[in-house]
């Protein structure tokens, strides 16, 4: 399995979150790939490298999935919040006041002059951390994306992209949720771009991937499937209910497995099974694996139970498909244990490949 790494990855730090009316230390840090790439070279899958992209390349990229308002709010953001007081260069960005939605009166129409409201009208919670390297580092993480999707489309079985800041909650013109760039939406739109009529999207995160969903909701071309902790009680609470299939030409093409808290393996794999049969049944070519660790029993913010010899199985699962698959490096907070899940699954997949 080829990896791609992102060499800027550790220029995101996160320093706070708001949860609960309390500013905490984040949980989605710099060692998250750092355990990966050490558990990595314990059990070498392959050849690990950077990706080789260029910057028009991948602008190009991102424009495919993401709003130029939003990516033009990216690129200053960070510069717009320490002109807006010196003193916040030492402080992490996060919103504190957003427009609801439109039925309540509240304009989303504009570009407001104030970084502190443009940073509400793009960013959905108080939990995701803008620094000042969040964007070189998002940017360089879906150029990891890019070059996953590539090599599979030059050829390879499968590549993984090792990558932070994670990206499955980024949506057409919104972050949240730790992610500012949606990496495997970048993979899968570069895949279609290079061939495959009909790419799968298969979220094993333990959060509901809204942001993928929003952005291929209305499309056949790409079908988005998501277990995920059931959001009825989980993050991020306001999207991923079974009952969102898709809309317009997208009718049908997007598919939610919500699970309670505690869900252990044979559930979850019941779910699993499903959602390959999905995969099958509408005869895509390609895959796309946001994978996150964060189902794993022993994550500090999630509810499931899936343990770490779980995993191989897993990924055996996943390429009992036979399609050429860009995995994505998404959650799993626990942070020593981290490395070895996500492994252990990628060398499940290999094996049975
Ligand atoms: C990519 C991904 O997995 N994003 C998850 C974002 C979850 N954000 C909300 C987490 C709130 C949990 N904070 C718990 C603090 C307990 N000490
Ligand atoms: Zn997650």
């Amino acid at each position: 399995m080829l990896t791609l790494l992102n060499p800027r990855h550790a220029e995101h730090i996160g320093r706070h979150e708001m949860f609960r009316g309390r500013l905490v230390d984040s949980h989605e840090s710099p060692a998250r790939v750092e355990h990966v790439l050490a558990e990595l070279r314990r059990r070498p899958l392959g050849e690990l490298r950077e990706p080789a992209v260029g910057d028009n390349e991948l602008m190009s990229a991102l424009r495919a999935v993401h709003e130029p308002r939003y990516l033009d709010f990216l690129a200053s953001a960070w510069d717009d919040w320490v002109a807006l007081d010196p003193a916040n260069a030492g402080i992490d960005a996060l919103p504190s006041v957003w427009p609801l939605p439109n039925r309540h009166g509240f304009r989303q129409d504009g570009w407001p002059q104030n970084i502190a409201a443009r940073l509400g009208q793009f960013a959905f919670d108080s939990g995701t951390p803008l620094t000042a390297g969040s964007w070189v580092a998002a940017r360089a993480g879906a150029a990891c994306a890019l070059g996953a999707a590539r090599a599979v489309l030059g050829g390879e079985r499968c590549a993984f992209a090792l990558t932070r800041p994670p990206g499955h909650h980024a949506g057409p013109g919104f972050y949240g949720g730790y992610c500012f760039l949606n990496n495997a939406a970048i993979a899968a739109q570069a895949l279609r771009d290079g061939g495959p009529a009909r790419v799968a999207m298969l979220d094993v995160d333990y959060h509901h991937g809204n942001g993928t969903q929003t952005i291929f909701y209305e499309r056949a071309d790409v079908l988005t499937l998501s277990l995920h902790g059931d959001p009825r009680t989980e993050y991020p609470f306001f999207l991923g209910h079974a009952d969102e299939r898709g809309a317009g030409a997208g009718e049908g093409f997007n598919r939610n497995w919500p699970l309670p808290r505690g869900t252990a393996l044979a559930p979850w794999r019941s779910a699993l099974d499903e959602a390959l049969q999905a995969v099958s049944d509408v005869g895509a070519t390609a895959l796309v694996v946001p994978l996150g660790l964060d189902t794993f029993e022993g994550d500090p913010i999630s509810g499931f139970q899936l343990r770490s010899a779980d995993y191989a199985g897993i990924g055996a699962a996943l390429a009992s498909l036979k399609l050429p698959t860009v995995f994505t490096f998404e959650g799993g907070y626990a942070v020593a244990e981290v490395g070895t899940n996500a492994v252990n699954l990628l060398e499940g997949f290999e094996r049975a490949a």
